[in-house]
């Protein structure tokens, strides 16, 4: 059995060896050569023309000309971090995985989450999916399990991919909007490939905005297999549960935070991760016997089906912290590559066509991204353990294989490398039997487009509901095509008329009656159309509470970035009690004054701050909190931001609190007259505002909310 700390120190100190710091150091060319001037280039004269000669100009342009990549083709704004992952039990039962037997070890591994359809530099608060995707550096090899921050896909096929990802991103004419899926081409494609329903509708939805990426669920979203020792499979799905719960802001604030910060998320889970507060998830499966594959009402093979948790109960097996920052952003974050063909004995696929595709794509991506079939040897894609083969040579090779031989078998190497006995732990796919005709067509087991919208729409609570109805007026509002716009709302009713018809009032429009045959056109062109076509819904389950925010932690405040507004004169006393119970509870407290520099409180002390009202915006807060202090209100109330940044934080249902003179602040805002909310707290004990912070939002006040002209 392994000691506890050598998976993690095994890949910390491979990546240690990589590692360049130039503190102290000299200067040099990349070859080593001592430079004493890299600001001027050689010239015939002072005022000459430069030289040919200048080898020191040409390495330095040569390589600055060169230094962009491709980035990735989706997914192309991400944020990256170490940590590891633990096991609290063995489930020996189900998978030999050494990750999954072994309860000693900590499994370093390396995580990028990003947005799906966004440039690289594009706003991290996107309407959009989250990547999550987690590479484990196991001892048996590295296993990367690459998936979403929702438990479904758009389609179910990959041939499908280009379509869907040439739809969503900018439209090829005018390369706009970016980040957005709010335009004509994708909702042509949506309102054709009923299919996307189920993923479109968790899009709509606030996972799409989530608060914090330390915030969010990850699911594989496919249906994989577990191995045991004895051969056996079950079906498995596979879930991340953030300690911290799952939140997520509004869209009138995700729009205002991509203004204020557009790096909101990386910095978030940067700052946390800097100041020590590990982001953790449990880690869960649902798992399914080999002899259930078809008790349920959807195919477990289709990836636009979820298991709701009501029937398979997901049970936590384990629990993954991030605790380290990357030392280079391009070496690491932007250069991993996840492979969702990197498994591991005790882990195998299933034959979900769209992991079947994926398992080709991203081998392939990776060599016009990162350049050469050597893209494992870059330090952060590096296995933990020792890599041999025949495999050779390459753009950028960096192993010195050593021998005669490259090729297998052979006598002269020795037979080397030699292959692995089974006893050994050589890898095995799954026997699965298969008698089928070859043939290219999608299963009628696939054909349900409506049920489980339906159900993830029944399972939100109300306020949750209403973000759905806005963000579908929203982004149908935005496109420009009236037969796409009806299409939709055909198709929402579909879903639910209640929604279909407050987005057609939304939009103007009326629901239609019928609309064009056949509404699935994701078919072959000689295929049986009536086949193919969803039918209605069906409802095999009320509800299921896992689909709800509303049901999710609403136990801490760590990590929550409070606003206390400030000026010269401001109670210490009041302030000083909330800010140590705060702190202790693990939230950020953040002073926000008129001015930069420093404020001095009441009793004389000098206080730095840590913004500025003009360098600030009430969106990047979670809470707002004013202490008394005569003269310090009345400065506040000499400068309007201030009361646009507490009207703000009502609109979007935050814990607002105020002691003493503090009230009269409050009373100068639309707050005035809603001072019995439950999250409006004046001269309360700490006690109160942290359980009032730690609920997220006040979602009660929602209809308040939306009236407030900020
Ligand atoms: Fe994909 C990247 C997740 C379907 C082709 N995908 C990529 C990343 C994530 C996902 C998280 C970013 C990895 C990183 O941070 O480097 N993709 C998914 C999920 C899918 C999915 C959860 C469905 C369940 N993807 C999918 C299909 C195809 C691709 C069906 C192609 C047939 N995905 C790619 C890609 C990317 C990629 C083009 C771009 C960069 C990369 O692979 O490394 O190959």
């Amino acid at each position: 059995m392994a000691n506890k700390n050598t998976p993690e120190n095994q890949k910390t100190k491979d990546l240690k060896q990589f590692e360049k710091d130039a503190t102290d150091k000299v200067m040099t060319t990349n070859q080593g050569l001592k430079v004493n001037d890299t600001n001027n280039s050689l010239k015939a004269g002072e005022r000459g023309s430069t030289l040919l000669e200048d080898f020191l100009l040409r390495e330095k342009i040569t390589h600055f000309d060169h230094e962009r990549i491709p980035e990735r083709i989706v997914h192309a704004r991400g944020s990256g971090a170490h940590g590891y992952f633990e096991l609290y039990e063995s489930i020996e039962k189900y998978s030999k995985a050494g990750i999954f037997t072994d309860i000693n070890r900590k499994t370093p591994v390396f995580v990028r989450f990003s947005t799906v359809a966004g440039s690289k530099g594009s706003p991290d608060l996107a309407r959009d999916v989250r990547g999550f995707a987690v590479k484990f550096y196991t001892q048996e090899g590295t296993w990367d399990l690459v998936g979403n921050n929702m438990p479904v896909f758009f389609i179910q096929d990959a041939m499908k991919f280009p379509d869907l990802v040439h739809a969503v991103k900018p439209e090829p004419n005018k390369e706009i909007p970016q980040a957005a899926s709010a335009h004509d081409t994708f909702y042509d494609f949506v309102s054709h490939t009923t299919e996307t329903l189920h993923n479109q509708i968790w899009a709509m939805s606030d996972r799409a905005i989530p608060r914090s990426l330390r915030m969010m669920e990850g699911f594989g979203i496919h249906t994989f297999r577990l191995i045991n020792d004895k051969g056996e499979s079950h079906f498995v799905k596979f879930h991340w549960k953030p300690k911290l719960g799952v939140h997520s802001v509004t869209w009138d604030e995700a729009v205002k935070i991509n203004g204020a910060d557009s790096d909101f998320h990386r910095r978030d889970l940067w700052d946390a991760i800097d100041a020590g507060h590990y982001p953790e998830w449990e880690f869960g499966i649902q798992v399914v016997a080999q002899e259930d594959e078809h008790k349920f009402e959807f195919d477990l093979l289709d990836p636009t089906k979820l298991i709701p948790e009501e029937i398979v109960p997901v049970q936590i097996i384990g629990k993954m912290t991030l605790n380290r920052n990357p030392e280079n952003f391009f070496a690491e974050t932007e250069q991993v590559a996840f492979l969702p063909g990197h498994i591991v004995p005790g882990i195998d696929f299933t034959n979900d066509p769209l992991l079947q595709g994926r398992l080709f794509s991203y081998r392939d991506t990776q060599l016009s991204r990162l350049g050469s079939p050597n893209f494992h040897q870059i330090p952060i894609n590096r296995p933990v353990g020792e890599v041999h083969n025949n495999q050779r040579d390459g753009h950028m090779q960096m192993d010195i294989p050593k021998g005669q031989t490259a090729y297998f078998p052979n006598s002269i190497g020795g037979g080397c490398p030699h292959l692995a006995k089974m006893a050994e732990g050589a890898f095995h796919s799954y026997e699965e039997r298969i008698d089928a005709k070859k043939i290219r067509t999608r299963s009628e087991s696939f054909n349900d487009h409506f049920s489980q919208p339906a159900l993830f729409f029944r399972s939100l609570a109300k306020w949750e509901k209403q973000h759905v109805t806005d963000a579908y007026i929203f982004e149908l509002g935005k496109c420009n095509h009236k037969h796409i716009k009806e299409r939709m709302l055909w198709l929402i009713a579909q879903i639910d008329s209640t929604l279909a018809e407050d987005v057609a009032k939304g939009l103007g429009l009326k629901i239609p009656k019928q609309i064009e045959q056949p509404i699935n056109q994701a078919i072959g062109a000689d295929a049986d159309v009536k086949k193919h076509q969803p039918p209605a819904k069906k409802n095999y389950l009320d509800s299921d509470p896992a689909l709800s925010q509303a049901n999710t932690k609403f136990d801490s405040i760590q990590t929550r970035q409070i606003a206390v507004l400030v000026a010269n004169g401001f109670s210490m006393s009041d302030y000083k009690s909330k800010k140590q119970a705060f702190e202790k509870e693990g939230a950020m407290v953040k002073l926000i004054a008129p001015h930069g520099g420093t404020v001095i409180c009441n009793e004389n002390m000098e206080h730095e701050i840590d913004a500025s009202i003009m360098t600030t915006e009430s969106v990047l807060f979670d809470a707002i909190y004013i202490p008394g202090g005569k003269k310090s209100i009345q400065e506040l109330l000499g400068q309007a931001k201030f009361k646009k940044f507490i009207n703000e934080a009502f609109k979007h249902c935050k814990t607002i609190a105020a002691d003493h003179e503090g009230e009269e602040l409050l009373d100068s805002t639309f707050v005035a007259d809603y001072k019995d909310d439950k999250a409006v707290l004046i001269n309360e004990n700490p006690k109160a505002i942290i359980t009032s912070i730690a609920k997220h939002r006040n979602w009660d006040r929602i209809e308040i909310a939306n009236k407030v002209p900020a």
